[in-house]
C-alpha cells in the first residue's frame, strides 16, 4: 500500500511568544503583539560589534524589560533597593543561546539602562520571529538573543 505523501506544512505564520517565569506572581506568555499593545514602545537606534561579522547596525523597537517585568509582579520588596539588587533575569532564544542580566542593570535605581523586548527591528515587525533582546549599553551583540522562548527572574541565593 503506498503511503500518502506529508500534508505541505502549513506557513509559518504563528505568532511567536516567550514564557515569563520565575519568582514572580503573575507568570505569562506573552507574544509580540501583547508588548506592542500592553506597553508604551520606545526607540532606539544601537551599533554593536561581533565577533565574526563586524560592526552591526539596526534600529529597535519596543518596551523596556524592566516595565514588561514589572507587570509580572517580582517577588521582590519594592521599597527595598538591597532587596531588589539581588535578583537576575536570564533570557533565552529558540536556538538555546541565553545570557543573564543582573536586574540593577535595569532598575531606574541603578544602571537603569533602557534594555527593550523588541516587537520591530529595522522596521520589520517581529510578530512571526520572535522578540529580541536590545541591551544598548553593550559594546558587543552577545545578548542581543533574537527568537526570545523565555525570560526568567529571581533572586539569587546565596550557597550555604
Ligand atoms: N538566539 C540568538 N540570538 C543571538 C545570537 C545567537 O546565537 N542566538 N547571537 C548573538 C550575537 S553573538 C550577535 S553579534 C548578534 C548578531 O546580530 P545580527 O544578526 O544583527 O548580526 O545576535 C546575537 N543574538
Ligand atoms: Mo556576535
Amino acid at each position: 500500500m503506498s503511503r500518502l505523501s506529508p500534508l505541505p506544512r502549513t506557513p509559518r505564520v504563528r505568532a511567536a511568544s516567550f514564557a515569563l517565569r520565575g519568582d514572580v506572581d503573575r507568570p505569562a506568555t506573552l507574544t509580540v503583539r501583547d508588548l506592542r499593545e500592553g506597553w508604551q514602545q520606545h526607540r532606539t537606534e544601537v551599533v554593536f560589534d561581533c565577533a565574526t561579522s563586524g560592526p552591526q547596525r539596526h534600529s529597535f523597537e519596543g518596551p523596556l524589560l524592566r516595565e514588561v517585568v514589572l507587570g509580572a509582579g517580582p517577588a521582590f520588596a519594592p521599597q527595598r533597593r538591597k532587596n531588589r539588587s539581588r535578583f537576575l533575569l536570564a533570557v533565552t532564544g529558540r536556538d538555546g543561546h541565553h545570557t543573564v542580566l543582573s536586574w540593577a542593570e535595569i532598575d531606574a535605581d541603578f544602571g537603569n539602562t533602557p534594555v527593550l523586548l523588541a516587537t520591530r527591528m529595522d522596521n520589520q515587525e517581529l510578530d512571526t520571529v520572535g522578540s529580541q533582546l536590545v541591551v544598548p549599553a553593550d559594546r558587543c551583540g552577545a545578548r542581543y538573543i533574537s527568537a526570545i522562548t523565555r525570560v526568567w527572574v529571581g533572586a539569587w541565593a546565596t550557597p550555604g
